[in-house]
């Protein structure tokens, strides 16, 4: 036996696995197999990306140690007011988009206008850094979500670099903090899921090529505001409460962390919405940030993203950063149900 294998073999009997696939080696192949071309640049930002997510991980861990948990005295663009960590949340994905020198647009939730970097970089990041966090003093998971364009052609950067289709994204994807960081990401090659294993302080491969399942008798919607719902989607919800072939009516799963609630359709499949409504027009979920990244994720791992005219997400033209949609997302099988209610 060479030296190798007795090393393999003591791994095996430890059930040890040696052979790890971290990010930056998955992003590394996947680039070199599906871009062999490329500069590189993108996954350079996806490193620098990744650091962002540790950070933000690593502070939220050690948010109640060191009280940072509270309302920080300020609101954001859309006059929410802020927890500290979403303050602290939005600082480093900024200086870590900045510092990265790819990225030269970058849109924030909790920033009222674009940002322009000096440099040249090539890309556009749209990010919601702390998605869900009303649920932060709870310990509930909450988390960040991006979506990445390229510049467009001739660019110097600008408002028109966002303004545009999802499918015109290349990369999108959330990290949920809860007890692990779990991170999804696609591409547009499918959709691979990443776990921080906090002791090596890498993200590795536990979830690849992920498929939501075609059906599941799951519903996830804030019911407490149904009185502002239109008639079709009130008779879709209290048809899913009524026996179905399977003599059990759905199951209803509402965290309030897009994240989370996304996190556990992906795996389990069903069916998430935060519909528009009669009284918000639009709905609360923002299109550049909420909607568009978790639509890619969701068409590309099989499953299907919607609005409530039944219209695909990802073909929606934002016309302002924070602008809002109604959306419907999850298993194939389930939003072509409700699509049969939509007049
Ligand atoms: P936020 O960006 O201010 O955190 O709001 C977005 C969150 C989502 O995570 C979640 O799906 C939704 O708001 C929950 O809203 P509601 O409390 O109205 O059900
Ligand atoms: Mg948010």
């Amino acid at each position: 036996m060479t030296s190798a294998q007795i090393a393999d073999s003591v791994a095996k009997q430890m059930n040890v696995e040696t052979d790890i696939i971290t990010l930056t080696r998955f992003i590394l192949e996947e680039q070199q197999h599906v871009a062999p071309s490329a500069t590189g640049e993108l996954s350079l930002l996806l490193n620098s990306l990744q650091f962002a997510f540790k950070f933000i991980a690593h502070n939220i861990r050690r948010a109640e140690l060191v009280n940072l948990i509270g309302v920080s005295g300020t609101a954001n663009a859309t006059g929410d007011t802020q927890k500290k960590l979403d303050v602290i949340g939005d600082e480093i994905f900024i200086n870590a988009m900045r510092s990265s020198n790819n990225v030269k647009v970058l849109v924030s939730e909790e920033q009222e206008d674009l940002i322009i970097f000096e440099g040249g970089g090539k890309y556009a990041v749209c990010t919601d850094p702390i998605d869900g966090s009303s649920n932060i003093d709870a310990g509930v998971s909450v988390g960040t979500i991006f979506g990445i364009y390229r510049l467009k052609e001739g660019s110097k950067g600008s408002i028109n670099d966002v303004l545009r289709k999802g499918t015109e994204m290349v990369c999108a994807g959330y990290t949920m903090y809860g007890a692990s960081a779990h991170l999804m990401l696609t591409t547009g090659y499918g959709v691979n899921g990443f776990t921080l294993d906090t002791q090596l302080g890498e993200f590795i491969l536990t979830q690849p090529n992920l498929k939501i399942p075609n059906t599941r008798s799951i519903y996830s919607v804030n019911e407490g505001n149904s009185f502002y719902w239109p008639d079709y989607v009130k008779k879709y919800i209290e048809d899913l409460k009524k026996p179905q072939d399977n003599g059990k009516p759905y199951s209803a799963r509402y965290v309030g962390s897009m994240v989370a609630d996304i996190h556990r359709t992906l795996l389990y499949g069903g069916i998430f919405s935060y519909p528009a409504d009669t009284k918000s027009k639009n709905g609360k979920l923002r299109i550049l940030y909420e909607c568009f990244p978790m639509a890619m994720l969701m068409e590309q791992a099989g499953g299907r993203a919607i609005n409530d005219k039944g219209e695909r997400i990802l073909d929606m033209i934002p016309k302002g950063i924070h602008d809002k949609s109604g959306i419907w997302l999850g298993s194939k099988g389930e939003i072509e149900k409700f699509v049969t209610y939509i007049k």
